[in-house]
């Protein structure tokens, strides 16, 4: 499965809801992929994007779709736990696990290695999870996670492709202000 097309596949399930993603190339592609007001993309904060999302999560009562990185949530594994901890019934964490930190030259991250993070989450408490390969696959856990509480941890096994998607705008501020004022604050 690829990233860009499995996340055209993702907006066309979620209608208004919104995302929160990972930098690197999962906001550019969410960008390319669609962008909406509804996107809360992240610059820079590498390992903040599920608690963002999770923040997000605890002051609405939508649903919130996190986008993260495999090697993001690595280096902040702890927001597992805390996502756990505060259970958000209407928190769905998704993880691009390409098996590598890819924005940085495709180092093989620790997934690569064994790490298995649907189980890291199961570890921490958190019943609703899944690791799904293909399109087909994702859907189904998604539509299951848009029904039912979570919160919901899925890691989505992807490739990367040889041609990396241009890179979105960056406008942390517009982002910002953009994504409150779709909420009217
Ligand atoms: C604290 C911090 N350390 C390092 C970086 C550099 N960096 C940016 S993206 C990235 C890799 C992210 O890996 P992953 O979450 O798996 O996303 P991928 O690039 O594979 O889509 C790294 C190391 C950073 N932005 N912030
Ligand atoms: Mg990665």
């Amino acid at each position: 499965m690829h990233r860009f097309s499995a996340t055209k596949r993702l907006l066309d399930l979620i209608g208004d809801l919104p995302v929160v993603s990972n930098l690197g190339p999962t906001t550019d592609e969410l960008w390319h992929a669609g962008h909406r007001d509804r996107n809360f993309y992240t610059y820079g904060s590498m390992g903040l994007c599920s608690s963002i999302a999770l923040g997000v999560a605890l002051s609405t009562d939508d649903k919130v779709i996190s986008l993260d990185g495999d090697g993001s949530l690595l280096m902040n594994m702890g927001a597992i736990a805390t996502i756990s901890r505060e259970s958000p019934a209407n928190l769905i964490v998704v993880v691009w696990d390409n098996e590598q930190w890819a924005q940085t030259g495709n180092q093989a991250s620790h997934t690569a290695f064994g790490t298995d993070l649907a189980r890291v989450a199961e570890g921490c408490g958190i019943e609703k999870t899944a690791t799904v390969t293909d399109e087909e696959e994702l859907e189904s856990a998604l539509m299951q996670a848009l029904e039912q509480d979570g919160p919901w941890f899925i890691v989505a096994k992807i490739r990367e492709e040889a041609e990396s998607m241009p890179v979105a705008p960056n406008e942390p501020e517009l982002t910002l202000h953009r994504f409150r004022a779709s909420y009217g604050a």
